[in-house]
């Protein structure tokens, strides 16, 4: 339970990930308009390993959900592991801050229960994969462990945040200004300043790419329409 305090701390680069990773999963490479018709025909496959006879409460949107988890690649190899660090990974449940297939399938669960998750590129990394691990087009294998399920934080909602000048569009200005703030909060919370660092490099790059995926119609500016990250002030 102490624990969750210090992950709160981490939030906004978790939250600045998941924008980026919006962004990046989502990155469509045909032209705006042309709808990618069958989407997924692979599914998201969730399997109940265990679960504890005694379960007084179960995983719902909004929740923050600490967990134990393992991912393997479709050959075994394993990419991420929160016990080899020895650490719970806690995060908001169903507000975009983790992969889809995590959003999607980790509803419903009880405080102990172990289940396999098998999900489809769709739902998690994309055609572009995620930095030099996981590769694009990759289907990934998770055995997660619900530990602990705590309170919901108060609603963030990061277009609110991001439009300084409140006129319900984030232009590239303030985009850019945010990620920056973003950064160096992060950087002063050290831990990650290796990634952060690199995020700084690309900054520019990253502006870009956030702007082709969210600015659908290209008119230089991000609408709340458009924008995919947390944007509500409820769930
Ligand atoms: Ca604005
Ligand atoms: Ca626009």
């Amino acid at each position: 339970m102490p624990r969750s305090r210090c992950v709160a701390a981490a939030r906004p680069l978790l939250l600045l990930a998941a924008l980026l990773l919006a962004a990046l999963v989502a990155a469509d490479p045909e032209p705006a308009g042309q709808q990618k018709t069958a989407q997924a025909n692979d599914k998201l496959k969730i399997e109940v390993l265990y679960k504890p006879e005694e379960c007084n409460a179960s995983s719902k949107n909004g929740d923050m959900l600490t967990m134990h988890y393992k991912g393997t690649l479709e050959d075994g190899t394993q990419f991420d592991s929160s016990h080899d660090r020895d650490q719970p990974f806690t995060f908001q449940l169903g507000v975009g801050q983790v992969i889809k297939g995590w959003d999607q399938g980790l509803l419903d669960m009880c405080v102990g229960e172990r289940r396999k998750l098998v999900i489809p590129p769709e739902l998690a990394y994309g055609d572009r994969g995620a930095g030099n691990v996981i590769p694009g087009g990759a289907t990934l294998t998770f055995e997660v462990d619900l530990v602990n399920i705590g309170d919901s934080p108060p609603p963030v909602n990061v277009f609110k945040e991001i439009d300084a000048d409140k006129d319900q569009m984030l232009s590239r200005e303030e985009v850019s200004e945010y990620l920056k703030k973003q950064m160096v909060a992060a950087d002063q919370e050290g831990g990650e300043s290796e990634e952060v660092k690199r995020m700084m490099e690309d900054h520019d790059k990253l502006v870009e790419e956030i702007f082709q995926h969210e600015d659908k119609d290209k008119n230089g500016f991000i609408s709340h329409d458009e924008f995919s990250g947390p944007k509500h002030d409820e769930l």
